[in-house]
């Protein structure tokens, strides 16, 4: 039998929930989740690749239920040491999730590339699925924040964590991305899908970073009508994370119709939630098809469900 592909594009944890129901409905052989590395960063001189962990460590059902990031039953000595010292300590290491850094950040000292580590570190959890980086090169988002006095360029991790992206944003750039090719399988990933899902992430740093790399956008885009993208938009606010602020600092309408116009191009299909029933027309006015279904995926059978209204949105049987 002819393996079919799924290929999802996928922030952290939005689309990590997805994930986690999709594999109750197609087997995890046939998912190819490509990921972001924009908010990857190198702290304690540790490679840190925070959408790829929340990824692996919510299908390996070991991801912190409250904080949808890092590991359940963490602990913290390692960074009540390092703030002892006067060590950077805004950034939460759990003293499990460290584990994972020290071996990825070894690796990649070897010469190892990123999808490699990465594909060691979802077979140590024995998953079954394939978690490609979008590239293996290093790309960085940067934030061009607005303090008081003046505008300020800060790393990804600083505005998000930081500053608790609490601070209104002029712009955003991908560092590195001009010099970025994608990764081994990733153009040939969404190119032979039978369905290409993008994930109810941050359309603009998260699903930004991936199109972003060189023939990613194009790839997407000569496969739109079997392409569906989730609004993670939802009754005009995002579910989890700034995407609404976001949008809005950046010109967007922080609706599911301002979704739309970011994706109507590439994707044949916008999911909306229910709440935004009422929109399906203006979706559909931006050129999508729109189909309106529960997306807050507050419960695994939720997100199987949404995973099986995705792939019969492009008549893929789960
Ligand atoms: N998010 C936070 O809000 N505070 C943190 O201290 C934090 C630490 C952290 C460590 C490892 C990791 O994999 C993720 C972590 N995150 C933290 C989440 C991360 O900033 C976000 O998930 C994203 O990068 C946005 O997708």
């Amino acid at each position: 039998m002819v393996r079919r592909v799924i290929c999802v594009l996928a922030g952290g944890v939005g689309a990590a929930r997805l994930l986690a129901g999709l594999v109750r409905v197609v087997p995890p052989a046939e998912i190819t989740v490509v990921g972001n590395v924009g908010d990857d960063l190198v702290l304690h001189g540790l490679h840190i690749s925070p959408d790829l962990d929340t990824i692996t460590y919510t299908l390996a059902d070991q991801v912190d239920p409250d904080r949808g990031w890092g590991l359940r039953d963490e602990t913290w000595q390692a960074m009540d040491m390092v703030g002892r010292y006067g060590g950077v300590a805004w950034f939460n290491l759990g003293d499990r999730d460290l584990g994972t850094h020290l071996y990825r950040t070894h690796r990649l000292s070897e010469g190892a590339t990123l999808s490699e580590v990465t594909a060691e570190v979802v077979a140590a959890w024995e998953l079954g699925f394939r978690l490609l980086p979008v590239t293996d090169d290093p790309i960085r988002t940067r934030v061009t924040v607005v303090d008081p006095d003046a505008e300020r360029e800060v790393g990804f991790q600083e505005w998000f964590v930081q500053r608790r992206h609490d601070v209104a944003v002029r712009a955003l750039r991908f560092a590195g991305v001009e010099e970025a090719s994608p990764a081994p399988g990733v153009l040939e990933a969404i190119l032979e899908a039978d369905a290409v899902v993008v994930a109810p992430s941050n359309p603009l740093v998260s699903i930004g970073p991936l199109l972003a790399v060189a023939g990613v956008e194009d790839a997407v885009r000569s496969v739109r009508d079997k392409v569906v993208a989730v609004s993670p938009i939802v009754a005009g606010a995002a579910l989890k994370g700034p995407a609404d602020q976001l949008m809005t600092d950046l010109g967007h309408e922080a609706t599911v119709v301002g979704v739309a116009r970011l994706y109507a191009d590439l994707a044949g299909t916008l999911v909306i939630d229910e709440a935004d029933a009422a929109l399906v027309g203006a979706v559909e006015a931006e050129g999508m098809r729109a189909l309106a279904t529960p997306t807050v995926m507050s419960t695994p059978d939720v997100a199987a469900e949404l995973g099986r209204t995705l792939l019969g949105a492009v008549d893929v049987a789960p």
